[in-house]
This record gives C-alpha cells, sequence and structure tokens, in this order.
C-alpha cells in the first residue's frame, strides 16, 4: 500500500493530519515550505496543480481538496474500523456534512477572513461590511450545526471522519476569537472531539508538525 501525505503545519492540511490519524493508517508524509515556494515547485504541482496543501497520492492517483480526501480516505480504510458510514443513507449524510462545511460554511469563513484578517490579502481589498455579513453567516451555520447535534453526542449519533473533519474546521474558526457558548451543542461536541487523542497528537506537533 503506498499512500504519500503532502502538507504544511497549521494548513488546512491538519485536517487531513487527524483524519490519517484517526485510522492509522501508514503513510509517507512530504512537508512543504509554502511561502518558500515549495508549493509552486513542478513536481508538487504535477499532484495538485492548484499549488495547495492537503493533497494525497494512493497508489499513484493524487487527490486535492480536504472535503474529497476525507471522503477517500473513509471510503478506502474508514468503513472496517467503524469511523465512515457503509454506502447507504448514513454515507449520504456523511457526505452531507463534509461538503457543506466546506461549501456552505466555508464560504462564509472564506469571506470572513478575506474581508478582515490581514494574513488573507491587500488592505485596501478588505471590506468592513461584507466581513460583518460574512460573520454573521459564520453564526448562523452554526446555529445550523448546533440544532444537528442536539439529543446527539456526533453527527451521526456515533463518532466518524465526519466529526474530526468538521471539528477540525470549526476549532479553527473558534481560533479566530468565535464564542461557541451561545451553540451549547456544538461548544460540548467540540470538547469532546478535542480530546481524542488523534487531535491532541496533530495539534500539540504544531508550526513543527
Ligand atoms: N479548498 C482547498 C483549500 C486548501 C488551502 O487553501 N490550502 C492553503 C493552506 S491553508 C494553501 O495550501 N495555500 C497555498 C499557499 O499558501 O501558498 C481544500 O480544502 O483543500
Amino acid at each position: 500500500m503506498s499512500l504519500t501525505f503532502y502538507y504544511a503545519p497549521m494548513s488546512t492540511a491538519s485536517m487531513t493530519d487527524v483524519v490519517i490519524h484517526e485510522l492509522g493508517v501508514p503513510c509517507e508524509r512530504v512537508k512543504l515550505d509554502l511561502k518558500g515556494g515549495d508549493g509552486k515547485k513542478p513536481e508538487f504541482l504535477k499532484v495538485n496543480p492548484n499549488a495547495k496543501v492537503p493533497a494525497i497520492v494512493h497508489e499513484g492517483t493524487a487527490i486535492f481538496e480536504s472535503a474529497a480526501i476525507t471522503l477517500y480516505l473513509g471510503e478506502a480504510f474508514g468503513v472496517e474500523k467503524g469511523l465512515f458510514p457503509a454506502p447507504g443513507p448514513k454515507r449520504g449524510e456523511a457526505m452531507k456534512w463534509i461538503v457543506w462545511s466546506n461549501v456552505s460554511l466555508g464560504d462564509a469563513v472564506r469571506r470572513f477572513t478575506w474581508n478582515t484578517m490581514p494574513w488573507t490579502g491587500p488592505a485596501d481589498e478588505k471590506n468592513e461590511k461584507a466581513g460583518e455579513r460574512a460573520k454573521g453567516d459564520i453564526a448562523a451555520h452554526l446555529k445550523i450545526l448546533d440544532d444537528a447535534l442536539a439529543g446527539k453526542e456526533y453527527l451521526l449519533g456515533t463518532y466518524t471522519l465526519v466529526d474530526t473533519h468538521l471539528h477540525a474546521f470549526t476549532d479553527w474558526i473558534r481560533s479566530m476569537h468565535f464564542d461557541f457558548a451561545p451553540y451549547t451543542n456544538v461548544a460540548a461536541w467540540s470538547q469532546r472531539c478535542g480530546a481524542r487523542p488523534a487531535y491532541q497528537k496533530v495539534m500539540s506537533a504544531g508550526a513543527h508538525g
């Protein structure tokens, strides 16, 4: 079995890193220095022409986009480990939340970071009103997640890679000073997911990961 994981510490790739740790699959890790230009090197552009991490190569096939990677690894390795549903309606639920996270919640987060964070782009392209609107949209999405978690420990009932994926994403949102206190179900779920050894391991590696 050959699996290669291309990553940069403290990036979207951390989400995939936690997924790989949860699954316990052996892989070759290739750390990229994005600021140093590794993402734009021809050998990496062959893996991901978008010049972004995460990316994986499994048995010679390159896969990019964090949502696609979680879905793919879940299907390939997660079912037998009880971390991803077998094909059927539950699998549909898993797909729904992972795509929702990157597309719907992700859209609000991208607008928020672009308009409010100095590290995303030039100051003269930022728009305060658009930032405020995006902040409200993130709050609306957190409410949707909160409602979905009502009466449940995890999104699909038991812990799955859906929680791994969404928790890594929402914990990054929380780190940008979003108060989860109004979302009591999200706050409790976030603590449960954050206590898992795989998440602790990736986070403790931090910038040196
Ligand atoms: N939609 C992509 C986004 C990945 C992404 O934006 N990755 C950033 C790091 S967080 C990146 O590699 N940026 C390239 C760079 O900074 O040069 C995914 O979900 O995989």
